[in-house]
């Protein structure tokens, strides 16, 4: 027993140690906006997330309220189905987990991929079905989504078919800094209006790009598979400046699409 106390003090100690001196990973929590709320007299939706809504990958937060009491409701199973209504049709977007319960922080948390912002074309709401104490209720919260200002969602039209229509999520760097940073995206596709399914079994090849002074930079990890439509590697920006991540993504040998993202940072 002793000795397993004695290994695991000096486990915890590389480990602190470790994310110390890991200065490109800040273990800071970011804290929570709210976003929107919604009732339908009996209970209330709150929808929190890191900042506002905008057109690419975006983690929910959401609370539930019994409005009789103001207590929480914490042994729900929520299930969204987020939906842009536009003048001719509507049509849904990406949901990584379209149902789930409470995590162990407490929240109930959603991963969604709005695909256009709100304006003119549209507006966006997403229906919350609540199963609690035997009953299912429905509340519907709008939503607003911003278009960012540098672009965190590409879609494209498949090489190989010329017909299906790919969305790659740009998830991290969120603030790249010189260095290595850390790479996510995630892939889905458009199978009907209501349907988008992630894409999984992809490869990709990646380049750093800084076009302004026409060079790339050493030591990048192409992003690899790791589940449920994510693909996770690193990239490496020698200096700041304008940057563009530039990936090729396959599905066997055959190209789907080369979608590339720009960031500048200083
Ligand atoms: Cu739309």
């Amino acid at each position: 027993m002793k000795k397993y106390i004695h290994t695991f003090s000096v486990v915890a100690l590389i480990f602190i140690f470790g994310s110390c001196a890991e200065k490109n990973d800040p273990v800071v929590e970011e804290s929570l906006v709210e976003v929107a709320t919604g009732d339908n007299g009996e209970i209330g939706v709150t929808i929190q997330s890191t900042t506002e809504l905008f057109v690419g990958f975006n983690s929910l937060s959401i609370n539930v309220t019994n409005l009789t009491d103001n207590s929480s409701i914490n042994d729900a199973t929520i299930t969204i189905i987020p939906m842009m209504h536009m003048m001719t049709m509507s049509h849904t977007c990406p949901v990584d987990n379209k149902t789930t319960t409470l995590n162990e922080k407490g929240k109930y948390n959603f991963d969604v991929v709005f695909v256009m912002p709100s304006g003119d074309m549209g507006y966006w709401e997403i229906t919350f079905k609540v199963e609690y104490g035997g009953k299912i209720q429905e509340v519907v919260v709008p939503v607003n989504v911003i278009q960012p200002e540098e672009t965190k969602l590409i879609s494209f039209v498949s090489e190989q078919d010329q017909t299906t229509k790919y969305f790659v999520a740009l998830i991290d760097p969120k603030s790249p800094q010189v260095g290595e940073n850390d790479l996510e995206v995630s892939v889905y596709k458009k199978a009907s209006m209501m349907d988008w399914p992630a894409v999984e079994g992809l490869s990709f090849e990646l380049e750093p790009w800084m076009t302004s002074m026409d060079h790339g930079s050493p030591n990048n990890i192409a992003p690899v598979e790791i589940g449920n439509g994510h693909y996770k590697g690193k990239v490496n920006f020698t200096m700041t400046g304008d940057w563009e991540i530039r990936l090729t993504m396959k599905e066997g040998n055959n190209l789907v699409g080369s979608p590339v993202f720009t960031t500048v940072f200083q």
